[in-house]
């Protein structure tokens, strides 16, 4: 992998740095990405008809299996060198930021201690009609279990299309965004909004902007720099060449 001295130069002297990771950076960890196809059960469906709250109103079975599949998959992934690099720039770099519309918690489990997470997180379960957090439930058998206040259906806590994202987070993920030095943008294919933003917000607040994906994606042409190959491969290469 070839990184040009340039940039290395660049990032060296940097000290505001935020990152912006997607499916792309799990899927090292046998995590499936949304925009590859799924697998086994549940090829035949696309995100965009599971990850709905009119999806879950009319179907919560599925959707909640769905979610039990992917909790599953989660527990049994373990973070991979591209989490592990991130943890380490975390405690490298005075101001480092890490936004991720990841739900799986794999950066956490890597040891990165402060993570925006955009899109919620898929081990936390909430009330589908108050949207308050449920930690646990009677075991009844039914499917989704019942919220033991109200007695509505427990939903994952995580931001479906048409919904509200957090508003500090996103407020957060904008202000890093639009204050740091460098922002790479890493393994997401920015296409979901507001996420998708984020990048073009940081080119146009000034930052030096690096694209890290073995695919290109719509924000491509924008990047100052693009890094194509897997984030696995290219975040420790660019610690090791930074700081060794
Ligand atoms: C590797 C790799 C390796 C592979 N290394 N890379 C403005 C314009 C148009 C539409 C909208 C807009 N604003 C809002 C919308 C509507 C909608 C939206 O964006 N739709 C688009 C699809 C057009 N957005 C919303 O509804 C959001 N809400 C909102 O904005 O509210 C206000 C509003 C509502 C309605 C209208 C207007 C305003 C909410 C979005 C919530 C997204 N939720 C999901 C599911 C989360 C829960 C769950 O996990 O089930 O979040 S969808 C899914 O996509 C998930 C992801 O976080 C998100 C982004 O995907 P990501 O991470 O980029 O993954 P992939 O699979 O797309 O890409 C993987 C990439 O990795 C690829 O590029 C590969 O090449 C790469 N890769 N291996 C590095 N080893």
């Amino acid at each position: 992998m070839t990184i040009p001295a340039a940039l290395l130069a660049r990032l060296a002297a940097a000290t505001r740095w935020t990152v912006l990771t997607g499916a792309g950076v799990s899927q090292e960890s046998g995590v499936p990405t949304f925009r590859d196809a799924q697998t086994g059960l549940w090829a035949r469906y696309r995100v965009e008809e599971l990850a709905t709250p009119e999806a879950f109103r009319q179907q919560p079975r599925l959707v909640w299996e769905w979610y039990a599949w992917r909790r599953e998959l989660v527990a049994a992934a373990k973070p991979n060198p591209a989490h592990v690099a991130l943890a380490q720039l975390e405690a490298r770099v005075p101001h480092f930021r890490l936004v991720t519309q990841n739900v799986d918690g794999l950066h956490q489990r890597a040891g990165s201690r402060r993570v925006i997470e955009l899109h919620g997180n898929i081990t936390r379960t909430k009330c589908f009609a108050e949207d308050v957090p449920v930690a646990t439930w009677p075991e009844t058998g039914e499917v989704p279990p019942r919220c033991p206040r109200c007695g509505g259906p427990l939903r994952p806590d995580v931001v479906w299309f048409g919904e509200l994202l957090p508003p500090a987070e996103l407020e957060e993920a904008w202000q890093a965004s639009t204050t740091c030095e460098v922002f790479l943008s890493v393994g997401t294919s920015t296409v979901v909004y507001p996420a998708a933003a984020l990048p073009s917000e940081a080119l146009r607040s000034g930052a030096t902007v690096v694209e890290v994906n073995p695919t290109p994606t719509p924000f491509t042409d924008q990047a100052h720099y693009v890094l194509a190959g897997p984030a696995g491969v290219v975040l420790p290469e660019l610690l090791a060449r930074l700081w060794t």
